[in-house]
């Protein structure tokens, strides 16, 4: 019997839509003409325009919906008359701390087609970045206090725990381990904030005890904006906090050439519940409706979707034809091309069924 999988997608604000609905049509297409396996996404309206029309960015048992789904797809969240925290609050990081989707993936590499005008020196970078996704600076704890004087003052919690911290570490160095190079650097900021960031040293000294042939470094995130621009070669897998590994990866796909390739894989490592497959990028109002979205960081998304749900093969199929339309020139004008977002899809279904 082939195997069946159902899948959430979740398409969101802006741009979302638009690309979700792309790599629906070219997996769609993929598991027509492999025939190895059958594949179902679910619509759920979670976004914005469900915001405005129940006061929620998702349903009161979005949990327990996303729960019956093998993975979701996600798309982009963000509107311009909606303040941009209460919009991530309420729908992506209502999903990735509860889930447990602790452990967010940022594969970066220069992608056939696309050039890197930033730097020529990060030409053939493969880097493979690990955020926490759970707590740290994404914590929510804080408040605010003598609102509207003079002495106002405001306060954001990061909260580190010896569980939060060793568990990503733990993923980071198999992941690291899993590649070629076996390379690992640590990223903190442990000579200014001199309590969770020196955890997460301390837990970085001890997690590298069980992983002798991963060589691993410890970096200040500072200087280490420097050494991946400076020096990318002597980079492959990064594994830093919540906010520091936010910035550092749209460094790196900037660097890598551009962030409308760049995927994004928030997952459970222990597969309890159901992980989450998105696009780095946001929801990019500026060209929400003109039809010429970049799809292909969420075509790269859904391949990590497939490859984590067990259809390697396909994942594979399906990067070697991104990659080959990339390759011959058919580009969103974010890339320097004239295509559309239906344009890279036709190309890549054309691809696919070659
Ligand atoms: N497709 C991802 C998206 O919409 N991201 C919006 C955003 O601001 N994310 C911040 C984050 O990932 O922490």
């Amino acid at each position: 019997m082939t195997p069946s999988y159902n899948i959430a997608s979740i398409p969101g604000d802006g741009i979302g839509p638009e690309v979700v609905s792309a790599a629906i049509q070219v997996v769609e297409k993929l598991a027509k003409t492999l025939g190895t396996f059958q594949i179902e996404f679910t619509h759920i309206p979670w976004g914005t325009a469900y915001y405005k029309e129940t006061g929620r960015y998702v349903s009161e048992d979005a949990l327990d919906t996303l729960r019956k789904f093998d993975a979701g797809i996600f798309g982009a969240v963000g509107a311009p008359d909606v303040p941009d925290h209460i919009s991530l609050w309420g729908l992506l990081l209502a999903i990735r701390g509860p889930l447990q989707l602790y452990a967010n993936v940022r594969p970066v590499r220069t992608f056939p087609g696309t050039k890197c005008p930033l730097n020529t020196a990060t030409e053939g970078i493969d880097w493979m970045l690990v955020r926490e996704n759970s707590e740290g600076e994404y914590a929510g704890q804080g408040g605010r206090s003598h609102i509207g004087q003079k002495w106002e003052a405001a306060t954001e919690v990061a909260i580190f725990t010896r569980v939060g911290i060793e568990r990503i570490m733990r993923f980071a160095f198999e992941t690291a381990r899993s590649r070629p190079r076996k390379l690992l650097t640590v990223v903190t900021k442990s000579n200014s904030m001199r309590n969770g960031m020196v955890l997460w040293d301390e837990i970085a000294t001890a997690v590298a005890k069980d992983y002798p042939d991963v060589t691993w470094d410890k970096m200040l995130v500072d200087a280490m904006t420097v050494r991946m621009v400076a020096k990318p070669q002597s980079i492959d897998t990064i594994v830093g906090t919540n906010l520091h590994m936010d910035i550092l990866s749209d460094l790196a796909a900037a660097l890598a050439g551009s962030i409308g390739v760049a995927p994004s894989s928030n997952l459970d490592p222990t597969r309890k519940n159901p992980s989450l497959f998105e696009p780095v990028h946001g929801s990019a109002f500026d060209i929400t409706g003109k039809g010429i979205a970049n799809p292909v960081a969420t075509f790269w998304s859904a391949a990590e979707m497939l490859k984590w749900i067990g259809e390697k093969d396909a994942a594979g199929k399906l990067m070697t034809c991104v990659e080959n339309v990339c390759a011959s020139g058919v580009l969103t004008p974010d890339l320097g091309g004239t295509s559309n977002t239906q344009g890279v899809v036709d190309a890549v279904c054309a691809e696919i069924e070659q």
